[in-house]
């Protein structure tokens, strides 16, 4: 009787009706937004109005991490549960390198999709694509993300500084007139279009380093492009650009659970907001961009709220990396700082080992199914969501899939305030948080990195931190705890190995 009520219902409702009852899961995750950006977050030279109503609609986490201090292997490790570091060439990828994200084997996507939910993924990829071979821009770009679990994609291949400066949806280039092909290089120029290097005049705004090749929209970039005149961007559309395909997506699916991985080019550089966002924040195009971002957040929660999806749809805003002010353009995020604390009380930044690498903000929202107004000081990883979302959505992991992701659901859901017991996270050198402890592994490279003027983590000496009494990082308590240390690096050693 039960079973023919469910085939009468379902015959009449369609398949959708009791999938429904899953969340649908959106990740908003943020280019190089530090710990210290949003209001929520302590920011007062600066209002995230849209970010600290998603916190109190649910969980403002105070540990949450990225795997690394720089994106692509941050973003590798969001979407394959595995650790970057476990694979060579998982490091800040060139627009026209090859995709490193296996094809075949699960990911975040493709777990969600066999779990009933219609994929997307709006915005910054930068995990490379193609299979090896040189790309060839103007034909059909495979393998990228449709081949690894997204339904739908649209997207912009690296980083906004870097070529090429187009828009990818579903393997094409968006807008790309046949009679001007694209070519793209990083080794040589290509075509005679000026570069920054050789005509600085005609930037809108110049570089404070590298960031000197072809100039497009009065900016120069990263890498050599010529041809697709008509494709390129402007770089003060991409906000609106990005968020309407990601409001179209919900639209489009939202009979359907779906999920969608939206990822901002805010507040990487060039920080070249909308024009209705310059000037707005008093800070500079660094701030005028925070602006922009909130604004996008704000964006998806009215759409969720039209189609009547605010209250079983799961949102998460967190970042791929720690913040920088000058990361290669004159464009006054130092000289318009104007007291703003990106980094909050962490010390370091992005590229660091310090906690302002990988320490980003992180808010859980579901109003269905997390209570509103919490704090949780639990310590999760981004490569935990591939495992939790397993969990969530009942999907089976096999022995070798997401091999580094913990089920933290428990803890994203505000259920328990305990998170991992340990993680190990990338900024130059690797480091082990245990408990209130971090341990950084010794490493030789430069301390201060001079352009962009972070810490780096990077000691010839062991280095261990008590993170409760001091998140800032400012005494090293290594000679004190000999023992620890031993135990620490012996730990790293073998959770490598794992
Ligand atoms: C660096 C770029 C920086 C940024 C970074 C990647 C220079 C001088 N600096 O090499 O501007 O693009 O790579 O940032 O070129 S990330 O957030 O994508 O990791
Ligand atoms: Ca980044």
């Amino acid at each position: 009787m039960k079973k023919l009520l469910f085939m009468l219902i379902t015959g009449l409702l369609g398949p959708g009706a009791f999938a429904q009852q899953k969340p649908n899961v959106v990740i908003i995750y943020a280019d190089d937004a530090g710990y210290g950006d949003l209001s929520c977050y302590g920011a007062t030279k600066v209002k995230t109005p849209n970010l600290d109503r998603l916190a109190k609609s649910g969980i403002r986490f105070t540990n949450g991490h990225a795997t690394s201090a720089t994106c692509t292997p941050s973003r590798f490790a969001l979407i394959t549960g595995r650790y970057p570091w476990r694979k060579t060439g998982t490091g800040v990828l060139p627009g026209n390198a090859a995709m490193i994200v296996p094809v075949g084997q699960p990911t975040l996507p493709s777990m969600m999709r066999k779990a009933g939910y219609k994929t997307g993924l709006v915005g910054k990829w930068h995990l490379g694509l193609g299979d090896g071979k040189e790309i060839d821009w103007n034909e059909d770009i495979k393998p990228g993300p449709n081949e690894v679990g997204f339904d739908y994609s649209f997207f912009f291949p690296a980083t906004a500084d870097r070529v090429p400066t187009v828009f990818v949806e579903n393997g094409r280039v968006q807008g790309l007139d046949k009679n001007d092909p694209i070519t793209v290089n990083y080794k040589e120029k290509v075509g005679n279009e000026p570069t920054g290097k050789e005509n600085p005049e005609l930037l809108k705004m110049q570089a404070s380093h590298g960031h000197n090749n072809t100039i497009v929209n009065g900016i120069g970039r990263i890498g050599f492009m010529k041809g697709g005149q008509k494709a390129r961007w402007a770089d003060e559309e991409l906000a609106y650009a990005f968020t309407d395909k990601a409001e179209q997506f919900i639209e489009e699916n939202h009979r359907h659970p779906f999920f969608l991985y939206f990822a901002l080019s805010d507040i990487h550089v060039p920080r070249m907001p909308a024009t209705a966002f310059k000037g707005k924040s008093g800070l500079g195009y660094r701030g005028d961009a925070i602006l922009e971002m909130d604004w996008m957040v704000g964006r998806i929660m009215e759409k969720l709220k039209a189609l009547g999806l605010e209250k079983n749809t799961l949102v998460i805003f967190s970042s791929d990396n720690g913040p920088v002010l000058d990361d290669g353009y004159v464009d006054e995020a130092v000289t318009m700082q104007n007291g703003h604390q990106p980094l909050g009380p962490l010390r370091g930044g992005k590229y660091s080992a310090f906690e302002g690498g990988t320490r980003v903000p992180w808010i859980v929202s579901w109003p269905a199914g997390v209570k509103a107004g919490q704090t949780s000081d639990a310590l999760i990883s981004q490569v935990d969501l591939f495992a939790s979302f397993a969990k969530m959505t009942g999907q089976p992991l096999g022995a070798t899939d997401a091999p580094d992701s913990f089920d933290m659901l428990g803890a994203l859901l505000g259920k328990t305030q305990k998170g991992r017991d340990w993680l190990i996270l990338q900024g130059g050198p690797l480091s082990l948080v245990q408990g209130d402890l971090k341990y950084i592994s010794p490493s030789n490279g430069q301390k201060l990195m001079k352009e962009v003027n972070v810490e780096s983590g990077n000691d010839s000496a062991p280095q261990l931190y008590d993170l409760k009494k001091d998140v800032g990082e400012k005494q090293n308590i290594a000679a004190e705890h000999p023992e620890k240390v031993k135990e620490m690096a012996a730990m790293l050693e073998k959770l490598k190995e794992a």
